[in-house]
């Protein structure tokens, strides 16, 4: 989370949430749950959870896929980050997947993952998330809970707002954080050149239906705003996209301030159909731009790094009718678009209200040109009173983010005040509200962002935790809560950990996602370029300095297990094949002081780790998974000799005195 002056928020926190949040009675506050609260979310040893929840690693780069209701940690998906656990990132096949233009980035901060959809509804079928940091929006295939393809965006600094879909993921898009200057252009200027030489740049990404393959299709130049978040139009509104500007009042320097003189800042609502027909007539400008492009192919089980050069752009100052924007009190955080895509929910983070915009009036207010002004004389600012559905009085303070029950009623996070609010569309009324432990960012409703929500469950993201867990030094535990919504009245059910910070999270009922797992990787179908399919062509290849060990692993063995004839500074390549054909039978790899991370290697895959000894002796090796009742004698030895020596290659299994 990037926005609230702490320093300013945390004594009226401290008073709103009372002694509570500075309390030593842990858990007093928030343990009011009712008797049946253990019911719902006890799942019995051995059944599933009905949803996965994706949450968001935050600062660690990654995603976490938790069962829910249980809220039992499933797995950490790496993506930004380099995972030691599983060699993403380390290995020689997935090292490219963090390569970018300014070579290999093997961190990011990740907030907004985003599942693929189908006519508005989460299909199951991939998971989209921003790099933060170096800008990037990632590809998780869904039914390898792999990263698979990582797209960097050039032109922008802080890829926040990002990575939403469209209603049947024909873009993803993604908007700039910081304003700054375009890539070709000279960036050597004085910061406080920014109203000359800073822009904004909104990128849509277009998704292959079919395999989901990412390219950038064009980018928007926007004036030099902060964009912070967006939500692509459904049903009616199908072809519009809203994001929220803070700093339209172009600041450079003590943001805190400086970006908050103004009683409204806007939301800028883009259409970007007609943006994607000036691009297929030729009206684009191609500028100049590097950025990298990486694919993890799931037949070479191999990454490729590419770096591609220029993007299509269209100013939208040059373009009447593309960008309008709409006041929103102030400085707006999350927009967010209800199930029928009439509405539109925005959060002014300093606002005392929670304006609700109407398509339908935007629409009418641009046709009769009910217009408050001009950005940049030319882009018009739609008049606040004639785009308004209405305000949510009173929500409490902070408004953040807010999703859908699909029964008629939105639930929006209070960053300041602790709590989650109800509250119905149509009239706008305070239903309900829940506390919050405490500060909420986001929250998520199961399928709470699509045409048609799930709902049941909804997933409070909160930025912190005081009392709530067993203390662990100075920081303490990230976490969220799960809460009911199926009654009139919201019920706290469940609190448990995340990793990194909780931003943004996506639900989906478990189904979807269950029927298309891929169990293992066919080893025919492995094309690996270092592939070994059976035992009897493992190999030692010398060629230079560089050496080349086609190993096999399958219970209990790994193959050769005796090598020889390596030398002090080679560098060698072990190229590790599983060929188990069986779900869940992965072998790990690792050698004695290699300056990497183990291999993990799932059954029909080829993983490769690189390693440059630099000592003479013997190293052992061995499997790092505990994958049979042998496991432990899964193991085998290097012999490394000095550089100058002569030893001859030489590798070998079951070539022993016992076993003769
Ligand atoms: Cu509200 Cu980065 Cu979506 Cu954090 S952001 S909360
Ligand atoms: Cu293979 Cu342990």
């Amino acid at each position: 989370m990037k926005f609230l002056n702490y320093r300013i928020w945390a004594p009226l926190l401290a008073v709103l949430a009372g002694s509570t949040i500075y309390g030593c009675k842990p858990g007093k506050a928030g343990s009011s749950v009712d008797a049946d609260a253990a019911q719902k979310v006890y799942v019995a040893p051995g059944k599933y959870d009905e949803v996965y929840a994706f949450l968001s690693g935050g600062f660690s780069g990654q995603i976490a896929a938790y069962g829910v209701p249980s809220g039992r940690l499933l797995k950490v998906i790496p993506v930004f980050s380099q995972n030691p656990e599983n060699g993403y990132g380390y290995s020689e096949e997935t090292k490219p997947m963090l390569n970018t233009s300014h070579g290999f980035v093997p961190w990011d901060d990740s907030h907004h993952p985003e599942l693929s959809k189908t006519n508005g509804e989460d299909d199951g079928r991939w998971l989209f998330i921003n790099g933060n940091n170096t800008p990037r929006i990632a590809r998780i295939n869904l039914a390898t809970f792999k990263t698979v393809e990582i797209l960097e965006l050039p032109n922008i600094g802080g890829n926040h707002a990002s990575p939403f879909c469209t209603e049947n993921t024909e873009y993803v898009v993604g908007n700039t954080r910081f304003s700054e200057p375009l890539d070709n252009s000279n960036g050597d200027v004085p910061i406080d050149s920014y109203r000359k030489n800073f822009k904004g740049a909104v990128s849509f990404v277009k998704v292959n239906k079919d395999n989901g393959a990412m390219n950038l299709a064009f980018q928007l130049i926007v004036p030099p705003f902060n964009y912070d978040l967006a939500h692509a139009g459904k049903g009616p509104s199908h072809d519009w996209i809203f994001f929220t500007c803070y700093n339209t009042e172009e600041a450079h320097t003590l943001l805190e301030v400086n970006a908050s003189q103004r009683d409204k800042d806007f939301i800028m609502a883009v259409n970007w159909k007609k943006a994607e027909e000036l691009i297929a007539a030729g009206k684009g400008t191609k500028i100049a731009a590097k950025y990298a492009h990486n694919v993890y192919n799931e037949n070479t089980h191999t990454a490729t790094s590419s770096l591609e050069k220029g993007t299509q752009t269209l100013d939208v100052t040059k373009f009447p009718g593309l960008v309008y924007y709409l006041p929103c009190p102030k400085s707006p955080h999350g927009v967010d678009v209800t199930p029928d895509g009439e509405y539109m929910a925005a959060s002014g983070k300093l606002a005392a209200v929670i304006p609700v915009f109407s398509y339908e009036k935007m629409l009418a207010a641009i046709d009769k040109k009910q217009y408050d002004g001009m950005i940049d004389s030319v882009l018009p600012v739609l008049k606040y009173e004639a785009v308004l559905h209405g305000e949510v009085k009173k929500p409490g303070l902070g408004p953040l983010h807010t999703e859908f029950d699909g029964k008629g009623y939105a639930y929006t996070t209070m960053f300041v005040s602790s709590e989650v609010v109800k509250w119905k569309i149509d009239n706008l009324e305070i239903i309900d509200r829940i506390p919050s432990y405490y500060s909420p960012g986001h929250l998520s409703i199961v399928g709470g962002d699509s045409k048609k929500p799930f709902g049941k469950y909804l997933l409070s993201l909160n930025k912190i935790t005081k009392d709530r867990y067993l203390p662990t030094g100075p920081e303490l535990a990230q976490a969220c809560q799960l809460i009911d919504i199926t009654g009139n009245k919201m019920k706290l059910l469940l609190d448990f950990p995340t990793i990194g910070e909780p931003h943004y999270a996506q639900m989906i009922p478990a189904e979807k996602i269950l029927k298309n797992q891929v169990k293992f990787f066919k080893l025919e179908d492995n094309k690996h370029a270092y592939v070994t399919k059976s035992e009897k062509d493992t190999k030692v290849i010398r060629n230079g300095n560089r050496v080349d060990v086609y190993m096999t692993a399958i219970r209990s063995h790994l193959a050769p297990d005796n090598i020889e004839g390596i030398k002090v500074g080679d560098e060698v390549f072990v190229h590790v094949t599983n060929l188990e054909q069986d779900w869940d039978v992965p072998h790990g790899f690792a050698i004695k002081g290699a300056n990497n991370a183990e291999l993990l290697i799932m059954p029909g895959e080829t993983c490769t780790l690189r390693w440059v000894p630099g000592i003479a002796g013997i190293v052992p090796f061995y499997c790092t998974d505990f994958c049979s009742a042998l496991h432990q004698e899964m193991q085998g030895y290097f012999r490394i000799s000095p550089a100058s020596a002569n030893v001859p290659i030489k590798f070998s299994i079951g070539d022993n005195p016992v076993t003769k």
